[in-house]
């Protein structure tokens, strides 16, 4: 079928909509009419040439509604609501043990441009345009396998429009958080930015009934969200050094810590102020660390991880921020601005000067 997506044509270019023929679902496979996507820091990426060959369909925060399933699909039927999210092969170790975020063939499935098959969904004057993420999503339609689909419940009542960014960013901070590190009630925990993944982390914490949100940013309008979403100590990075800070309000060092800039000083950081045993997520993508074995790590018995999609499984996890989002306890939808779809270029621009935390482009 012909639809409409936002093609990359080369390194940094602008997005261009372009009429582009999708193929029809295969017996795994899923039809989607795309309602709106999010942007993530990853198709930023993406659209800079450093993840996907050109040219390429971005997008993996979409949320629409099933039009067609192919005849091995179980879990949906036409007209559900669904929210699309990262790609996984559901069938190596770590896939097996719940941990699709670590799926052996995350990156090819993700990143290098084909589908599970080895082959394309999308084309345009019979060349290939690479899928990202398994989903393309900045488009009117999409062809999906049934790993990407998490239906969303049937009593959750929420705009479907403002649900594609549980897919990536939100689960990214909030599952780093709930599902791997797992605070207990009482717990201290550190964040660096307040960007959107910063900012979920932070609900997170607030959800797992962690005792101190220790967070950073340089910018203050982005630290009122954290304190309003529950932060109990807000610093300007511009203002203060964060290590100095930790050791005046918590002398041991905290539990824990989570870096989304990517900065590398930034997460050096985050492992230097843990106390003894404590552990450090990085999700953000930076370049090379400076840390000490035997100083910054081995004697002090410190852990340091890298992370991706909050180590979610997606089918699980985004229905439970979808529930707690309903408690009045996951307020992501503050963090969001609707464009059309035609001005996802804008979009694109504001989310890079930082004027907005997480546009979603409509279609
Ligand atoms: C990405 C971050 C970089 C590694 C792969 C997953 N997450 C979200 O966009
Ligand atoms: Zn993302």
């Amino acid at each position: 079928m012909k639809m409409t997506a936002a093609v990359v044509n080369g390194e940094k270019r602008d997005f261009e909509l372009e009429e582009i023929e999708l193929d029809a679902p295969k017996d795994n496979e899923v039809l989607i009419k795309l309602v709106a996507t999010g942007v993530c820091h990853t198709d930023v990426a993406g659209q800079d040439g450093l993840t996907t060959p050109m040219p390429v369909v971005l997008g993996h925060e979409g949320a629409g509604i099933v039009e067609q399933v192919g005849a091995a699909v179980s879990s949906v039927k036409p007209g559900d609501k669904v929210i699309l999210s990262f790609s996984y092969c559901g069938k190596c170790r770590n896939c097996l043990e719940g941990h699709p975020g670590m799926c052996e063939k995350f990156n090819d499935l993700n990143f290098a441009g084909p589908n599970f098959d080895g082959t394309h969904r999308m084309h345009k004057d019979r060349h290939d345009l690479s899928l990202f993420f398994g989903q393309s999503s900045f488009a009117t339609y999409t062809v999906v396998d049934e790993h990407n689909i998490v239906k969303v419940p049937d009593d959750a009542d929420v705009d479907l429009a403002y649900l594609g960014p549980l897919g990536c960013g939100l689960q990214t901070g909030s599952g780093s958080v709930l599902n791997y590190l797992k605070p207990e009630p009482g717990a201290t925990i550190a964040i660096f930015g307040m960007g959107p993944v910063g900012l979920a982390a932070v609900l997170g914490a607030k959800v797992a009934g962690a005792k101190r949100i220790i967070v950073f940013d340089r910018k203050e309008s982005k630290l009122a969200f954290a304190k309003e979403f529950g932060a109990t100590d807000c610093y300007n990075s511009l203002q203060v050094n964060p290590e100095e800070v930790i050791k005046d309000i918590e002398p041991g060092g905290v539990d824990f810590s989570l870096d989304t800039t990517g900065v590398p000083a930034v997460a050096e950081t985050a492992v230097h102020i843990l106390r003894p045993a404590g552990e450090a997520v990085l999700v953000g993508i930076g370049g090379d660390l400076k840390l000490y074995m035997m100083t910054n790590l081995v004697a002090e018995s410190k852990k340091v991880a890298g992370l991706v999609e909050g180590d979610a499984i997606p089918q699980k996890f985004i229905p439970e921020m979808i529930k707690y989002y309903q408690e009045g306890r996951f307020a992501f939808d503050k963090l969001i601005k609707v464009y059309d779809f035609k001005d996802l270029n804008q979009a694109m621009d504001d989310f890079k000067a930082g004027k907005v935390l997480k546009p979603v482009v409509k279609m």
